[in-house]
Formats: structure tokens, sequence, C-alpha cells
């Protein structure tokens, strides 16, 4: 019998299966394996009853029921899985034919995947898949990287199941799925994507936070202000769970959200995006902060005997609920946008070293929909990369600087209220500082030149003097001449 399936979908956990069930409902003919065959029967026998799907006992039988190029894609766990399936794939495929690694790969592992595999005649891409199981059954925002030559083979299936959204410039609906770039460019916007949501749901929770002690709302008050929230510039598909999530009941018909323990876990997308930061040296300061928060917030044995001894005093907001509530809210608009502004200076600067062509606007569309952090802001991005697409900052937009020029008398009332109450808001006060130093023409760095070149001799530059000239002054009369040069990390 002649080769009849489009694409192999390696890894039948929740995420590969129902990538599976979405490809088969657009017409394509799938063959699923699995290194536990046990589940390819049980996934033939349950969940893909009746479809066209196909199944596999080993590599080799699921190479000889694919068409040429072959599309072989890996849904398993990151890390060494991917290296093994690559391995055991090579000697069973051709020149020309497709590895696709759709899991959660570290951007690092995937530039070297990708030379790896094209080493080897073959054509490699690393995708972003994001949405949750929900996203991966119905439309998920696909980000994918690697070979260029092999877009135009994996285009059309992953166009059909991705999400779709709609461009705000032309009004049309579009996939949110389009080619990001070389390498390890999928993943890269993938972690960015990840550490945007940490971000995201971090000023999410200091708003509740805000609300709940600040205001002393219940959860019921709280579902309509956020039901209202969703209504407007905030609408987004993380502002619509809170929303759902607070009005949600427990058994006894108390609130759920208050029986919820306060440790947040993480997978370590988050973390990455701060490293690649460090590395690079880009300030995203609220991605980091969320990530911190996160850790602050597992420290629940230690934060109890805190509480202990140091008691919080009166937490409440004094004036008028509904001024701090419109407040609140311009205050996580303001921040939501710096931390926006923040990922895509990351996203920049990763394309000035890793030499990718990144489609910014485009991006922002891949976001709109399918994704967690589908929302209606990320349609004005686009929008603002759509005008002008060589845009050097998210700040430097009329819209957005409109925007925060809107919010920040709000911002800093929340942020200083806040403050004075010891309600911690690290991701709105950080976002506040950030932006008080990006617009900061003279920041103190003066004196930490002087304070670097005291003890370190470490030169610095002249505002009278043409830059890249550097200085050096014996401080304290006993010291040498020599300076030890400029390096930086
Ligand atoms: P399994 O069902 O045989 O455990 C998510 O964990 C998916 O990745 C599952 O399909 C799982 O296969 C697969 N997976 C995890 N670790 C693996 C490994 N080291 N080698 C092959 N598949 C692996």
């Amino acid at each position: 019998m002649d080769p009849q399936a489009d694409i192999a979908v390696i890894g039948l956990a929740v995420m590969g299966q129902n990538l599976i069930l979405n490809m088969n409902d657009h017409g394509y003919t799938v063959v699923a394996y699995n290194r536990t065959t046990s589940k390819v029967d049980e996934f033939l026998a349950v969940e893909a009853k009746g479809t066209r799907i196909l199944g596999a006992h080993s590599l080799a039988e699921m190479v000889a029921q694919l068409k040429k190029p072959r599309r072989v894609m890996l849904m398993v766990k990151a890390g060494s899985a991917v290296d093994d399936f690559i391995e055991q794939l090579l000697p069973l495929l051709e020149p020309g034919d497709i590895v696709i690694d759709g899991g959660n790969s570290l951007f690092q592992d995937t530039i070297r995947r990708t030379k790896y595999v094209e080493s080897k005649g073959l054509l490699y891409i690393g995708t972003g898949v994001s949405g949750g199981e929900e996203g991966a059954r119905h439309g998920p925002s696909i980000m994918p990287g690697g070979s260029p030559a092999a877009w135009p083979h994996v285009q059309p299936i992953f166009q059909a199941i991705a999400a779709k959204a709609t461009d705000p410039a032309t009004g049309a609906q579009e996939p949110c799925c389009d080619w990001v770039g070389e390498g390890g460019a999928g993943h890269y916007v993938k972690m960015t994507h990840n550490g945007i949501e940490y971000g995201d749901m971090q000023l999410i929770c200091e708003a509740y936070h805000l609300l709940k002690d600040g205001l002393g709302m219940s959860p019921d008050e709280m579902h309509t202000v956020f039901k209202t929230w969703n209504e407007g510039e905030l609408q987004s598909y993380l502002i619509e769970i809170t929303r759902d999530i607070l009005a949600k009941k427990d058994d006894d018909g108390s609130p759920l959200v208050d029986k919820i323990l306060d440790t947040a876990g993480q997978k370590g997308t988050g973390k990455w995006t701060v490293i690649s930061s460090q590395d690079l040296g880009i300030p995203i300061t609220l991605i980091a902060e969320a990530v911190y928060s996160r850790c602050v917030s597992a420290l629940k044995d230690t934060r109890v005997q805190a509480a202990k001894a140091y008691k919080p005093g009166n937490t409440r907001l004094a004036g008028d609920r509904d001024a701090w509530i419109e407040d609140i809210r311009k205050a996580l608009y303001a921040s939501k946008i710096i931390s926006y502004a923040q990922g895509y200076m990351l996203m920049r600067a990763a394309a000035q070293e890793h030499k990718w062509n990144l489609n910014y606007g485009g991006i922002a569309l891949m976001w709109r929909g399918g994704c967690i952090i589908r929302s209606r802001f990320l349609g004005d991005i686009k929008a603002a990369f759509e005008k002008k697409p060589k845009l050097e900052n998210l700040l430097f937009d009329p819209f957005f600087k409109k925007a925060i020029k809107g919010c920040v008398r709000s911002w800093r009332k929340v942020v200083s209220g806040a403050v004075k109450k010891g309600i911690p808001v690290p991701a709105f006060s950080t976002a506040l500082a950030f932006f008080d130093g990006f617009r900061c023409e003279r920041l103190p760095a003066n004196l930490l030149q002087a304070q670097r070149d005291y003890f370190g001799a470490h030169t610095y530059e002249r505002v009278d003097q043409p830059r890249g000239q550097f200085f050096h002054t014996n401080w304290t009369g006993t010291g040498g001449r020599v300076a030890s040069g400029t390096y930086t990390v």
C-alpha cells in the first residue's frame, strides 16, 4: 500500500493527542506513535475511534506510512527524549525529510538540533505551541522556527490547525501561526510568551490583592470588577478566567479561591526568560519580579512565621472605592504596557544576537489568539508595528504613549498607596520604577562609574568629551595611574 499519512506525531500525552485530533479535523491523515506503545492502541480505540488516524508500534512502521517529504512531529517531554528520538529517526529518514519538535524546548537546544539535523541533510523545526490542552485541540498559537526550507512543507498543516484572529489592519481572519525565524527563533518567541504570561498573571494577582486587602472586596464583588475590566482595554483570556475563578464556589457554597493555598509553582520558562535577559543585558524587570514573586509565595511556612514577627497593620486604602478600582485598573494597564515593551526589547536584542529577522507585528498577531496571553491589547501592538515596522520601542508608539500618559497619575497613586499600607505590589512598582528610569535623561550612574573607578580603576566617560574616550582619576592620591581597562560583561 502506498504511504498515505501526511504527518507523524510522536508522543501521546494530552497535547500530542489533541494536536492529532485537530489535524484530523482539518482533513490531514496522521500516524500516531508513542514510546509506550500500548498508548497507541488505547488512543486508536478511544479518542481516535471513527477517525482516519493511523497508529504505529515502531518508528520504522511509522516512517513507512508517511508521504514524502516525511514530516515527523515530536510532542514529547523536553530534554533528552527529543535528542533520543532524533538519533532513532535519522537512520530511518532521507534528505529533505523534516523533524519537528513541538515541545517546550530550551531555544539553545533548538539552535543546536537545527544545525545537527541540517548537517545530516534533513530539515528541522522547533516550534512553540501555546494554548494548553484546549488550544491544542481547537486552535493553538503556533510559533515555528528552524530550517526555513522546511516551512513551506508544514505551513498548510500548521496554519489550518492554528487559532484564527482578526488582523486589526485588514479585518481579515489570520492564522495565529507564521514563520518566526531561523534556528531557535520559534522556541525563543515561545519562551518570551511564557515570560510575559508570568508577568500578566502576577499583575492580575496584585490587582486582586489590592481589591481584596486594600478595599476589602469579596470574591463576588471582584468578579463584577473583572467582568467590567474584561469589557474594556484589558480584555483578555487571563482577565476572563480570573473573572470566572472569582465566581466559582466550593462544594459548601463558599468561594473556592479562598480555599486555595497561596504557594505558586513554576515549570521554568519564566526563569529561562530572565536568564536570557541577563545574558543579553536587557531589563525585563517585570517578568523577573513575577518569577521571584512565585518564589516568595513558595516560602509559605517562613511567611507564616514572619507574619507573626512583623504583624501587618491596617491595609485599607482610604478614599472613594470606585475611584480606587479605576486607579487600580489603570495601574494594571500601564504596568502591562511596560511588561510588553520589555518583552519586545528582549526579543529585539535576541534577534540581533542570533541574526534572526523577527517580524514583531507578526508575533503580536500570533499571540492575538489561541494562546494564554491572547488579548485585545495584542491587536494594538500589531497595529503599532504595522504603522512602523522598525519601531524601536513600544513606549515610543503614539497609541501607547497616550495610554501611559493617561494612566500615570493613577499608577503612582496605587503604587504609593500600596507601599503606605504594606500591600506588596512588586510588578506594579518595578514597572513604574522602570518607566521612571527609562525616561530619566540623567541617571545616577555617573556616581556609580566614579565608585567603580575609585576602587577598581574601571575608568569612566565624560559628559564634556566624545563617547568612547575613557578616563581614570587617582581618587585618593595613593592609587596608581594605571587603569584596569574597560570591559563589559
Ligand atoms: P510515554 O507515554 O512512553 O511515557 C509526555 O511525557 C510524552 O513524552 C509521553 O508521550 C512520553 O512517553 C514521552 N516521553 C517522556 N520521556 C520520554 C523518553 N525519555 N523517551 C521517549 N518518550 C518519552
